[in-house]
């Protein structure tokens, strides 16, 4: 039997919550030594590219391979071997050196490898790096290069006809072991959230049917939504990414690595590990306009927790504290000044929120957001906004307020042409 851990698109970042991915980290390093411990180690830690943040400075580099580098380190004493395969926005000059800890694989080319136990078996690896015009076509070397675009559909299927051939290879080396095959890529089939399919956009593709035969098991990388694909010779799967990324990410419970079981016959089984990430909560107040004409912000329709004002409530409250919050507020955009938005923020931090952040949803179109405007042209928008301001003593003032006006006057031009 064999145990493997399948991580793939951590995408370490520095500029997140102090210590948020290091607890993350230290966690998958405590479940490999509970295990070891216990007398059921994990074989093989499988890492499916993308190690690295897309978006990063020098200064960045150098803490994201030291985290790396130790994170790896205490890994591999903790038991298992680790593979690793490069994802698209991985450098071969920030992550190959990897391959310099002890019981760590590097594999930025498609290898044929294979791992024994200490009763004699053997497991077979594939590992198949991101598909990228330098190695396949250009034949330049090893590697990818970061946010490798390849372009033109003629190249990219001429990419996906030699990894197919690879992949045909490997499969009629038809041996009577175990076999696991790890890639980054797109595989045409997967979403990228709940019920939205993965676009097809410009860059390889392979189909289950093209991986289906050539392992027990095929850990994917790549995709941050994980996912299992309908497969007919063994499982397929997306990790996904082990936390959120981002606020689009939020609310999905497929986080954090899976752990298979692969059995002498073929038969495999998973579990996943939960780590302790920060989770996300995105909120949306709207500004409502009153028959007097005075604005007020209000909780997003549809949901349970209407409150009078901006503060979170009920269920919305209990969703709060530990989270990472964003707090989406939809408004004209002449309301805009008329907003404590420091002030929502301060709510959310002081109901337990780890950070909040009030993002600007301004609405351009005046006349679409003070809807009783539209029974009464008698007065402009600029008349009642100007009216509200002095009835309200809010608004902007001097130059701005002449900004508004202008920019207010010209929405109107356009309501009334149409
Ligand atoms: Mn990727």
């Amino acid at each position: 039997m064999w145990t493997i851990m399948h991580l793939a698109d951590i995408h370490l970042d520095d500029r997140r919550e102090a210590g948020e991915q290091e607890r993350c980290l230290d966690a998958i390093v405590e479940e490999l030594t509970r295990r070891r411990d216990a007398g059921s180690p994990v074989d093989l830690l499988a890492v499916c590219g993308d190690l690295v943040d897309p978006e990063r400075g020098r200064r960045q580099r150098e803490w994201e391979r030291n985290t790396w580098r130790a994170f790896l380190r205490a890994c591999a004493d903790a038991g298992p071997k680790v593979a690793i395969i490069p994802g698209n926005h991985d450098r071969p000059a920030d992550i190959a050196h990897f391959a310099d800890i002890d019981g760590v694989h590097y594999f930025d080319r498609p290898t044929a490898w294979s791992l024994t136990n200490k009763h004699g078996h053997t497991l077979d690896v594939y590992a198949l790096p991101y598909p990228e015009t330098r190695y396949w076509l250009d034949g330049t070397g090893a590697g990818i290069e970061p946010h490798a675009q390849v372009s033109g559909a003629d190249r990219i299927t001429a990419i996906e006809r030699r990894v197919r051939t690879q992949l045909a290879a490997w499969r009629k080396r038809g041996s009577a072991d175990p076999a696991v095959l790890l890639y980054h890529g797109a595989v045409t089939g997967a979403s990228v959230r709940l019920g939205q399919p993965l676009a097809t956009s410009d860059e390889p593709k392979l189909s289950v049917e093209d991986l289906d035969g050539v392992a027990d098991l095929v850990l994917l990388g790549h995709i941050h939504f994980g996912q299992e694909l309908p497969s007919v010779s063994g499982p397929v799967v997306y990790a996904g990414s082990p936390w959120p990324h981002s606020f689009g990410e939020e609310g999905q419970a497929n986080k954090g690595p899976l752990i298979w079981t692969v059995q002498p016959n073929g038969c495999v089984a998973s579990e996943r590990l939960a780590l302790p990430y920060i989770k996300r909560v995105t909120f949306e107040l709207h500004w409502r306009t009153n028959e007097a004409g005075r604005g007020r912000l209000v909780w997003m329709e549809g949901t349970d927790y209407h409150g009078p004002d901006s503060e979170p409530r009920g269920a919305a409250r209990a969703l709060v504290p530990g989270s990472r919050v964003r707090i989406r507020i939809v408004h004209p955009t002449a309301a805009s000044s008329a907003i404590d938005w420091r002030g929502i923020e301060r709510e959310f931090l002081v109901a337990g929120a780890t950070a909040a952040k009030a993002v600007p949803i301004p609405v351009r179109n005046a006349s679409v957001k003070v809807p009783e405007l539209l029974d009464r042209r008698a007065r402009t928008v600029w008349e009642e906004l100007d009216a509200m301001w002095a009835a309200t003593g809010t608004g902007p003032a001097g130059a701005e307020r002449a900004r508004f006006r202008n920019a207010v006057l010209h929405l109107d031009e356009l309501a009334l042409a149409a």
